[in-house]
């Protein structure tokens, strides 16, 4: 019982977080590094610019994972350091510098996990329109092909997207994110089914240009929903609440709008019908295209809502009390997400499952000891992954699980002043610490959750 044997335990990364050499060896700017440069868009002006200094410390930073025992490693490649102007001529320090991460990390023995798209569309591509244009398919496309060309001879699992609830809800509905655009609601169901038709192109083209035989999913994100008590009525309401879609002006943020289409062949009936004059023109054949067989189905998740069925037979969301426990990113802490949100994922979807990213900011710094002590990391961790632990052992196929994540880094446009680490990063420095938790996490993956 407890965690399949072979679990992956794993952290993730992204590279506009971490790499910094923003115009180093010929890398193209990308949306962030645009955004970033503007006064007022990020927390006291931060930037990804210099970030985790990755890109020259990668081999340090392996070093760490391999130190902690970290069996996987969930990172994302920059489009625009691999291909400047997003589509045409390569970059040969990218190739290379992708080379040699990879090539360290099978040497530690850690498994490569890629993320297509982690939000840093190339600056270029943004001129031209970006998700708007239709022609993005096509750009998502070639670049897959490079990244598959390049890379699948030694990586054999990739995740397309990263959060599209972020990168077209935050970015372009609500604007807070780059490249920072209060879009017309309209423009923004376009650009979520370009998204998904260039996922489902993309997972075709890595099957075709594989040098092995590659494992695809796809890495979305939300909230999850729990219910109130075991009884069916609550459970159900939970359940309901999970895959609705919502208002208008927060369509994006939302579980069915984005993972139906790529898992079951359609969008939901609910939406379509709430949403039916914003919509562009949906064809079976888009349709077809999107729901490309997956082999498995990734879920970012750090927390969820309390649901119970009403007296009047619908779901209601059961409100927080005061004081409830929360990470100082202001998130609450809610570890029944764990348990719930894999669950009827499954149930739903019926793949194997991957929590691609979970994780918590606390205010750490160095103690006078030297150490960086995180008792609310750890406290954090242990609670969701005990969740976790019962969902597998409930019958929920659950491979693998990625922390977010492995550094502290620059947390978008809150810029650096979260820290959501295994292992401090010392800015000034660019020296890192592993944190208690870093040790923590050491621990339950060499019992394989057995000390949960
Ligand atoms: O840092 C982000 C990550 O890029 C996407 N998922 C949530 C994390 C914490 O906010």
């Amino acid at each position: 019982m407890g965690f399949q044997k072979d679990f992956k335990w794993g952290v993730a990364t992204a590279a506009y977080q971490i790499e910094g050499a923003f115009q180093e060896d010929g890398k193209g700017l990308n949306i962030w590094d645009v955004f970033c440069r503007e006064k007022g868009r990020t927390f006291d002006g931060h930037t990804g610019e210099i970030a985790c200094d990755h890109y020259h410390r990668f081999r340090e930073d392996v070093a760490l994972m391999k130190e902690l025992g970290i069996k996987a490693y969930r990172f994302s490649i920059s489009w625009s350091r691999l291909l400047p102007t997003g589509t045409g001529k390569l970059n040969p320090a990218g190739v290379k510098f992708y080379n040699e991460l990879i090539d360290a990390l099978l040497d530690a023995g850690i498994e490569p996990f890629v993320t297509l798209y982690h939000w840093d569309l190339p600056y270029d591509l943004y001129k031209k329109g970006g998700w708007l244009n239709p022609e993005s398919v096509n750009w998502f496309a070639e670049y897959t092909k490079n990244v598959a060309e390049l890379y699948s001879d030694r990586v054999s699992n990739f995740f397309t997207f990263n959060e599209p609830q972020c990168f077209i809800g935050n970015a372009c509905l609500r604007g807070f994110h780059a490249p920072g655009v209060h879009g017309m609601v309209r423009d923004t169901f376009e650009m979520a089914h370009n998204v998904l038709k260039a996922h489902g192109t993309a997972v075709k083209v890595l099957r075709e240009y594989a040098k092995s035989d590659v494992k695809v999913g796809y890495a979305p994100t939300c909230n999850m929903s729990y219910p109130d008590s075991d009884k069916p009525e609550d459970i159900e309401a939970a359940r309901m609440t999970l895959f609705e879609v919502k208002e208008t002006e927060d369509w994006a943020w939302n579980v069915a709008w984005w993972s139906d289409p790529v898992m079951l062949g359609s969008y939901p009936e609910e939406g379509l019908k709430k949403y039916r004059e914003y919509l562009p023109e949906i064809t079976k054949d888009d349709m077809k295209l999107i729901n490309q067989p997956l082999d498995f189905y990734g879920q970012n998740i750090y927390n969820g809502v309390r649901v119970r069925m009403g007296s009047d037979g619908k779901p209601e969301v059961v409100k927080r009390y005061e004081g409830f426990p929360k990470t100082s990113l202001n998130w609450p802490v809610t570890p029944e997400c764990l348990y719930w949100g894999p669950r009827f994922l499954y149930e739903r979807y019926k793949k194997p499952i991957y929590i691609t990213e979970n994780g918590t900011s606390c205010h750490d710094d160095i103690s006078l000891d030297g150490k960086v002590h995180d008792p609310n990391r750890i406290d954090f961790l242990n609670r969701y992954l005990r969740e976790l632990k019962k969902c597998a052992e409930d019958g929920t196929d659950i491979r693998g699980y990625f922390l977010w994540s492995l550094l502290d880094n620059f947390e978008w446009h809150t810029g650096y002043a979260e820290r959501f680490g295994i292992v401090y990063v010392d800015y000034p420095s660019q020296r890192r610490i592993i944190k208690d938790s870093g040790y923590w996490y050491r621990q339950t993956i060499q019992e394989n959750g057995e000390n949960l």
